[in-house]
């Protein structure tokens, strides 16, 4: 079992007070993880101090040598893959598979931002006056607080923390608390690859703590930018204290992703993709599907056949092949059985051979290992019958639980697909390119699949969401450089004379009053 403490400038937070936590693997409840040595908002206060201190020499390294520091960590990501996805499947029960991916996804991220220090461009603006020339420059922010949850305890992160520190901010990381052994072995990573000491802060600390933390370190002025992925509660919260200070977060919630499935549609497809969508990671996604919405023509037939997909999938130990684990925490299962109370009467329960906990009292066919009740596994529930007026078409079920609508117009179907105010995420099956345009242009997710799942989005297209999913940020590719840089606009008169803008510009003299012979 590792002990996990918080490190400042590298080294763990023993002064720190500190509150135990112990960490067992949600596959084998009786193996224990870890134990992080949660400390408190004194603790966050204190890395923002060092990681402040620290960023104004960070930001003067050229743009293209902190590319350098990227790359060598997208390096260490990649030497060491197979043992960070081994421990991010003991931490939180992610399907090796999956864990690796997510690992990759890291690798991906450090490759692209790596490219970008050589890049960071601005432009040369032409002036309305001659010996006169206008530039942009991108400028760091200053100090990132980068607050981030453990169903993605890598990859998301990395979105923030890599573009943040290659555009010459410093950072400090709070990580969920239940994956405090990932968190230090990716800082452990992130320490080796060649950041000046203070570039990177990681603090341990309850919810709590944290926003006491920051809201101290935002009154005291040693945060200049808040990264924030989570539930759309704590992100309003985030966003209310950043608002007072005027700043704008970066804020990745929800989702109550839909899936469409038009008349046209190839059934097998849109059923595999259902099937990862929802079930995949066991649907502990921000971008795993939540409703899928039927056309009536083919609801039969679709349902029967998710429904036996979902009878079949492999659910068990998560290092085997499977479709998904365990619930990556106590407090996600918790939460999960709080949300089946959302089942009501006009529901057809379909998926599996029980609801809830898989147990000896209500075993799931074909569990893959030995023991379920050793850990925290869930069974898969298709809800079928589904309409818009339900709690649970309104409600993020973050678990692996999906509701089935029908709908009889287009108009009807994206009525229910924007009806909950989310928008993450959001794919339709089809074959016509009218309807999956169309859908593009009234859906209000902030990402569309077409005849794909509505998870797994690649690394460097923008990914954030509207409403209740986020403030309209975006992460990954260029478009995250506008979260962790400001535009900074220089204009050089070089005509030795004062020239007034709008008032010493050349006239342009033309006859208005022309006209063509008919
Ligand atoms: C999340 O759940 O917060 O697009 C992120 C996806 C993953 C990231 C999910 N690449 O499903």
């Amino acid at each position: 079992m590792r002990t996990v403490t918080s490190l400042l400038n590298g080294r763990p937070a023993e002064a720190a007070p500190v509150r135990p936590r112990t960490i067992a693997n949600p596959a084998r409840l009786a193996e224990r993880v870890a134990e992080a040595r949660l400390g408190d908002a004194d603790t966050f206060v204190d890395a923002c101090r060092l990681a402040k201190v620290a960023q104004p020499a960070w930001a003067t390294v050229p743009a293209p040598v902190r590319g350098r520091a990227v790359q060598q960590l997208g390096r260490l990501v990649e030497e060491n893959l197979e043992t960070l996805a081994a421990l991010i499947t003991r931490e939180i029960g992610k399907p090796i598979r999956e864990s690796r991916g997510e690992v990759q996804e890291v690798v991906d991220t450090c490759t692209f931002f790596l490219g970008e220090g050589r890049r960071l461009y601005g432009m040369t603006v032409p002036s309305e006056m001659p010996d006169k020339q206008l530039f942009t420059f991108r400028v760091p922010v200053g100090t990132a607080a980068i607050v981030t949850a453990g169903n993605f305890p890598v990859a998301v992160p990395s979105w923030y923390l890599v573009p943040a520190l290659l555009c010459g901010n410093t950072v400090v990381w709070k990580p969920a608390e239940y994956t405090p052994s990932v968190a230090e072995a990716f800082s452990q990573l992130i320490l080796h690859a060649g950041f000046p000491e203070g570039a990177f802060q990681m603090v341990l600390a309850d919810g709590p703590s944290t926003f006491e933390g920051l809201d101290r370190a935002l009154t005291e002025g040693l945060v200049d930018k808040v990264g924030f992925t989570g539930s759309t509660d704590v992100g309003r919260r985030i966003g209310e204290v950043c608002g007072r200070h005027l700043q704008s977060p970066c804020l990745e919630l929800g989702g109550k992703n839909p899936l469409v499935v038009m008349p046209d549609a190839d059934l097998d497809l849109a059923v595999e993709g259902a099937l990862f969508s929802g079930f995949g990671t066991a649907g502990q996604r921000c971008t795993s599907l939540g409703t899928v919405i039927v056309h009536r023509d083919i609801r039969d037939d679709f349902v029967a056949r998710f429904d036996a997909a979902v009878r079949g999938a492999a659910i068990g130990d998560p290092t085997r092949d499977v479709l998904y684990g365990p619930m990556i925490d106590a407090r996600f299962a918790e939460r999960f059985e709080g949300w089946l109370d959302l089942i009501r009467d006009h529901h057809t329960v379909l998926g599996s051979t029980a609801t809830g906990r898989i147990t000896s009292a209500a075993p799931r066919d074909g569990f893959v290992g030995d023991d379920p009740e050793a850990g925290l596994f869930y069974h898969p529930t298709i809800l079928d019958g589904v309409v818009i007026d339900d709690e649970l078409a309104m409600t993020e079920t973050f678990g692996p639980i999906v509701g089935v609508a029908t709908f009889d117009t287009f108009d009807e179907a994206i009525g229910l697909a924007n009806a909950h105010g989310y928008g993450l995420s959001s794919s339709i099956y089809t074959r016509d390119p009218l309807l999956a345009f169309r859908f593009r242009q009234r859906i209000s997710a902030g990402m569309v699949s077409v005849n794909n799942s509505t998870s797994g989005a690649e690394a460097h297209l923008p990914f954030g969401g509207n409403g209740r999913s986020g403030n309209g940020s975006r992460q990954s590719g260029v478009w995250v450089l506008d979260q962790f840089t400001r535009w900074q606009a220089m204009n050089w008169d070089y005509s030795g004379r004062l020239q007034k803008a709008q008032m010493d510009v050349r006239v342009i003299d033309a006859d208005l009053s022309f006209r063509l012979t008919p």
